[in-house]
């Protein structure tokens, strides 16, 4: 199994992947109904594609939320494994997020970073992550220690495994292709947010 000591050091050293196929592999893994926040765009777009799940949660509207919500959603629920996925120009918007996500701890949080490089979703303008900053060493620098670059899809098996198991709070960075999204989520914003509160058990 690949260990995070592997983990190559910059985005440059990473095979370029497929969202879509990275969002498959990882639902495909949830055993214990945990929950999935996906941030705005064609991250939540392709969760969506991957098979609608009552604890999933689809963001919309505003940018850097999946991180903040998915805190709530962590600390309220310390039981309950939580995913946040989130795209690289998000992130960007809400980088505090990360160290207070350092200072609260929560053991069951794991941050998964879908790094495209742009701002996919709204034309393909470059963001930061494409030219310089790297998203594992601001994680770092945030005080998550437990943040990897995953190489290639076998290692994002390997490290979502290990942070699911293990604890976290986790974070997981992954450098993607250009492809759109393979769907469109239903743009339904009261019953995004009610079938989730059903789905985790907090609405009746
Ligand atoms: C606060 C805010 N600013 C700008 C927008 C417009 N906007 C929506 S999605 C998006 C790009 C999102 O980029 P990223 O998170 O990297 O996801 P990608 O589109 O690459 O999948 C932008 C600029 C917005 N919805 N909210």
């Amino acid at each position: 199994m690949a260990t995070p000591d592997a983990s190559p050091s910059h985005r440059d050293n990473l095979k370029v992947m497929n969202r879509f196929e990275l969002t498959k592999r990882l639902v495909a893994r949830l055993a214990r109904d945990e929950a999935v926040v996906a941030g705005i765009g064609n991250t939540n777009f392709d969760l969506w594609a991957a098979g609608r799940r009552p604890q999933n949660f689809y963001m919309l509207g505003s940018m850097g939320l999946a991180c903040p919500i998915a805190l709530g959603v962590a600390l309220a629920q310390p039981d309950r494994g939580v995913v946040a996925l989130e795209g690289d120009g998000s992130l960007l918007m809400q980088l505090g997020c990360l160290s207070t996500i350092a200072v609260a701890g929560p053991k069951n949080l794991t941050i998964v970073v879908m790094d495209n490089g742009c701002y996919q979703i709204t034309g393909g303008q470059p963001t930061s992550t494409g030219v310089a900053a790297d998203i594992v060493a601001i994680a770092q620098g945030c005080g998550l220690s437990r943040s990897w670059w995953a190489a290639d899809e076998h290692m994002f098996d390997s490290l979502l495994a290990r942070a699911l198991k293990e604890g976290g709070p986790s974070l997981i960075a992954v450098r993607l292709d250009d492809a759109p999204a393979t769907a469109t989520t239903e743009r339904d914003p009261a019953r995004i947010r009610d079938r989730f509160m059903r789905g985790v058990g907090a609405k009746a």
